[in-house]
């Protein structure tokens, strides 16, 4: 590995910094080099808060050295004036010399205009260094902007022999604290979890990132029928909830109910994901139940399935430790035709016996 590539990876480690907080803006990090050593370092720290270039640029101790020196960053400078102003002009203010990316920015309000405007502004400019690890850490806003829609994990914990609910349809605590703490981690990485009404009613969940820090996504609730109960956890804390229905449209103590038309049930997934793509949620967590699951397994709308299965090894005698198996999927496994089913006991019998 070159030199290049050696402060493309800090910076894109720097990025990984801004995880849980900075969406849906990408995580972006920055590392400014003058005569081989670093001068400035800086990443994408919020939402709505500095860009990666300015926080690097202000970490540097004499603005002078910024003369001529080379600038690696993780996502193309931008190029408007959004809730700061552009970064490409920062850097022609402080006259660097190069401008090393590692991918272009999708966003169409910059996509190659950030290149371009350094460019015409005589800075040498090199993109693409470690591009697919970029493209990695960014998966969720690269994939909204290319396939316009958010990026959807798919995620249930089940028993080891992959039921994930009881004969009479009760939901059953398969998670323990190691599983737990990986679901508030998935939900910190997710801008929303999205849920079927029936989970909603039977488990009271408020769908929190207690464990693990981060801020609480915005919460969706698909409720074509108003079966929801009026006294839910979702319903009456500080949090966001959207309630997606076929009939109310009204807002009560920042809960939002919208009305959405559709012919049957994945007409209405793809309604309410059109909905969120305009509302900018670049990225869902879907927890549930076994039919809301179904419907975005049937209708190829996801891009990862997360099974987590729990278990518990003997450290020695007597003591326990939680221990979590994960199995990973893709659509991609899945194919066009797929047989892939959430399996509960109850459809077992109803269905298929
Ligand atoms: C950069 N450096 O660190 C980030 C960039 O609303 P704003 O002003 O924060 O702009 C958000 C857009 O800017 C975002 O969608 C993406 O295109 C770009 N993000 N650009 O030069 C950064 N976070
Ligand atoms: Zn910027």
């Amino acid at each position: 590995m070159g030199k290049k590539e050696i402060w493309m990876q800090r910076a894109l480690d720097l990025a990984l910094l801004g995880q849980g907080q900075v969406a849906p803006n990408p995580l972006v990090g920055c590392v400014i080099v003058k005569d081989n050593r670093v001068i400035g370092e800086g990443w994408h720290q919020r939402y709505g808060g500095p860009h990666a270039e300015v926080n690097a640029v202000n970490s540097v101790s004499n603005t002078d050295d910024l003369e001529n020196s080379e600038v690696y960053v993780t996502l193309e400078p931008c190029s408007h004036f959004g809730k700061t102003p552009p970064c490409a002009d920062l850097l022609i203010t402080h006259k660097v010399g190069k401008v090393y990316i590692c991918n272009v920015d999708p966003n169409p309000l910059v996509a190659g205009k950030g290149i371009e405007k350094l460019k015409n502004a005589g800075i040498d400019v090199q993109s693409g260094i470690l591009r697919e690890k970029g493209t990695i850490i960014n998966q969720k806003f690269f994939t909204f902007h290319k396939v316009k829609r958010p990026f959807i994990t798919l995620k249930f914990a089940c028993s080891a022999d992959a039921y994930i609910a009881k004969k009479n349809g009760d939901a059953v605590q398969f998670s323990n604290s190691v599983s737990q703490q990986l679901v508030h981690k998935l939900r910190a990485e997710h801008q929303a979890i999205l849920i079927g009404v029936n989970t909603a009613n039977n488990d009271n969940p408020s769908l929190s990132t207690r464990d693990w820090p981060g801020k609480n996504p915005l919460r969706i609730i698909l409720d074509p029928y108003n079966k929801l109960k009026p006294d839910l956890t979702l319903l009456k804390d500080e949090n966001p909830t959207w309630i997606f229905n076929k009939t109310l449209q009204k807002e009560s103590f920042g809960k939002f109910w919208w009305k959405i038309s559709a012919e049957n049930s994945i007409e209405f997934l793809q309604e309410v994901l059109n909905f969120c793509t305009e509302k900018n949620i670049q990225s869902i967590l879907v927890e549930g139940g076994s039919q809301t699951l179904q419907n975005f397994i049937e209708s190829n709308l996801f891009d990862e399935l997360i099974q987590i299965t729990n278990n518990e090894i003997e450290l020695q005698e007597g003591i326990k430790a939680p221990q979590i198996n994960l199995r990973f999927q893709t659509n991609k496994t899945f194919g066009t035709n797929n047989t892939w089913q959430i399996w509960n006991r109850l459809k077992e019998s109803e269905n298929l016996s």
